[in-house]
């Protein structure tokens, strides 16, 4: 399947802000993530046992180096790849079912969804168990807007008789989703064409977001939702903030209270903001 053939078309480049681009490398490098020498940078997100590494190593080979996130005990693998002459950086996140922080991992990728903004994040979702994993999809996508679900497992759905509509799936959810069985690297490609054309603003995603079914909370969620984007102007997901606020979220509270939250802005289209060295090409994996 082309990554291109889901009714997302439509590119509309925009202009890159240069402080919003400083404020995200300033946000990414307190999250432990090297801004030097890089493009884009690609957050890998899912459910355990989804084939999340399967995929993070199909996309950077052996390009990659494990540590821990700064401050706790939860690994983190980082590793690169080059596409279409630009440097990706892939951050494999901890595998969750969802992002409202009960542990250490939700906490952990919620965060670098939100403050470190990558410019892309993959969700890689088991074809097999679809609904279970539509929880964490959706959670990611009022977050923001610029996702790639990558549907695994599609081998395993066969086998147990079930059929995937993705073409359905992405008009529904509103963003590229592509079938694969990163095992077999079936769909990489795919994968890696849909990556760079959200990165690049080629496909314009449009995310489906959950509207509250109490008017009384839709309304309530409104009225702060305009307060909090009066108060960070531009900011992408202020319905989501809002959200989190009326939850009484610690951490959102805290961001809100310390002016943080401005650092979520985000810019329209990501542009390489960091220039380097022609010769760190050599140490990123080229990409099939
Ligand atoms: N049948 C099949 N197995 C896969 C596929 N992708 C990954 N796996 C297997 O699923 C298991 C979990 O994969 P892993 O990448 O460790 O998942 P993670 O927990 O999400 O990182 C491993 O045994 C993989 O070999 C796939 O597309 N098809
Ligand atoms: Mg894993």
């Amino acid at each position: 399947m082309n990554a291109n053939d889901n009714a997302l078309s439509g590119a509309m480049p925009g202009t890159a802000c240069q402080s919003c681009a400083l404020a995200r490398n300033a946000a990414l490098i307190k999250l432990g993530v090297d801004v030097e020498g890089w493009d884009y940078v690609v957050a890998l997100a899912g459910n355990p046992n989804t084939g999340k590494s399967t995929v993070f190593n199909a996309l950077t080979g052996l390009r990659q180096h494990t540590g821990n996130w700064p401050g706790k005990t939860v690994t983190r693998a980082e590793g690169g790849f080059l596409y279409n002459g630009k440097r990706f950086k892939l951050v494999d996140l901890p595998g969750t079912y969802s992002l409202l922080s009960t542990s250490v991992d939700e906490e952990v990728a919620r965060d670098f969804i939100l403050f470190g903004q990558p410019t892309v994040t993959v969700i890689v979702a088991d074809a097999t168990r679809l609904e279970r994993n539509l929880n964490l999809i959706l959670q990611i996508l009022e977050i923001t807007d610029r996702v790639v679900i990558c549907l695994n497992l599609i081998d395993e759905a066969q086998r147990h008789g079930l059929k995937v509509d993705e073409r359905a799936l992405a008009r529904e959810l509103g963003v590229p989703v592509v079938p694969a069985v990163a095992r077999k690297g079936e769909g990489i490609r795919e994968l890696l064409a849909a990556i760079d054309d959200v990165a690049t603003g080629a496909i314009q995603t449009r995310p489906r977001r959950i509207r509250n079914a109490d008017r009384r909370v839709a309304e309530a969620v409104a009225q702060l939702a305009a307060q909090v984007e009066r108060a960070f102007p531009g900011l992408s997901n202020a319905r989501w903030v809002a959200m989190r606020l009326l939850e009484g979220d610690e951490r959102i509270s805290a961001a809100v209270r310390d002016g943080t939250l401005g650092e979520l802005i985000a810019e329209n289209v990501p542009v390489a903001a960091v220039p380097r060295p022609a010769e760190e090409a050599s140490a990123w994996a080229t990409a099939r």
